[in-house]
């Protein structure tokens, strides 16, 4: 989690600096979601996220270096500086994106569990997306397809409250987005995303369940992002008394203090908090010195070569 915080902040700090462009979407305050989830997955299952995307990309193992570069437009990242903060991508460990269509990832991931259950694998997907989603036409056709077939797949929805600067009661008849499962004849949760212990035994249920043949699963896990939408977002549709007391629950100072009062030295914790920080700055430092991206690539890997589809 203070890989992702740091990794964020640094890349914030970036942009302001005018060393990032286009769009970049943080996910601080949501970094539980991303440790718990890629700790009970295996090497082989799949992974969906929408444009906020570099909390899970580090967790499922992908190197700062590799993050940093990309959103500096640079070569050595991990989509070769074409895709930039909401592209990132990562084959060799399943995580195939990085999306910016609201709701359109999700029938891919209906995608890949499919050819997971075909090939008789015992692979798993595990698509993420936001409260912004649920009335998505791409949410519908993924999750009754999804049902139907069984397909070994588990849908999170990272219910942060907010589309953009909507909140989700002006959006949505309902409170309690799990209860929508049952339309699709798959099993609901619904759970708090700041205690990454809690939320790994849940989704790690979930994951056990599709790997074992039971089905599909939609999860809403309640959180909360503490910055913009986007790097131009002033955030001014919720008050700072809101934003104070979500930060009460900061799943980094929750996990924290649970280390302490194990009796985990705060010194040992304060050494990782340096560790990070080196990575970090080797990060900022490779993404800064390596080259940009290459423009004699862009026709053959961005666009599909004349003549083919
Ligand atoms: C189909 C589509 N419509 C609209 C947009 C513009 N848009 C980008 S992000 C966003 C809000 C999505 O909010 P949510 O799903 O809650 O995810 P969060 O940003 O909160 O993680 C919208 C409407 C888009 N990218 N795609
Ligand atoms: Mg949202």
């Amino acid at each position: 989690m203070m890989v992702m915080r740091r990794f964020e902040e640094e890349a914030a700090r970036n942009y302001a600096k005018g060393k990032i462009g286009g769009f970049l979407h943080l996910y601080i305050g949501q970094e539980a979601i991303a440790v718990a989830a890629t700790e009970v997955l295996t090497e082989g299952d799949y992974i969906f996220q929408t444009y906020r995307d570099h909390g899970i990309a580090l967790a499922r193992g992908m190197s700062a270096k590799a993050g940093m570069a990309e959103l500096f437009g640079k070569d050595t990242g991990c989509s070769r500086g074409f895709g930039g903060s909401m592209h990132f991508f990562d084959v060799e460990r399943g995580f195939l994106g990085g999306w910016a269509i609201v709701g359109g990832h999700l029938a891919l991931a209906a995608g890949t569990a499919f050819k997971s259950k075909y090939a008789g694998e015992d692979s798993v997907t595990v698509c993420f997306f936001g409260d912004g989603s649920i009335n998505i036409g791409g949410f519908h056709e993924a999750m009754s397809l999804a049902g139907l077939w069984k397909l070994p797949v588990v849908f999170i929805c990272e219910n942060n409250q907010y589309a953009m600067g909507t909140p989700l009661e002006r959006t949505s008849p309902l409170k309690d987005l799990s209860i929508k499962a049952k339309g699709y004849g798959m099993v609901g949760d619904r759970f708090d995303g700041h205690d990454v212990e809690v939320v790994q035994a849940r989704i790690g249920e979930a994951v056990d369940r599709a790997r074992s043949g039971g089905g599909p699963t939609f999860i809403e896990v309640l959180t909360y992002r503490f910055r913009g939408h986007s790097m131009s977002d002033p955030a001014k549709y919720r008050t700072t008394t809101e934003l104070e007391q979500r930060k009460q629950q900061d799943p980094i100072t929750v996990v924290r203090e649970k280390l302490i009062g194990l009796g985990v030295q705060e010194s040992a914790l304060d050494d990782i908090d340096l560790e990070v920080d080196e990575e970090i700055d080797a990060a900022v430092q490779f993404a800064e010195e390596s080259e940009p991206a290459r423009e004699d690539l862009m026709m053959s890997t961005v666009m599909a070569p004349e003549g083919e589809s």
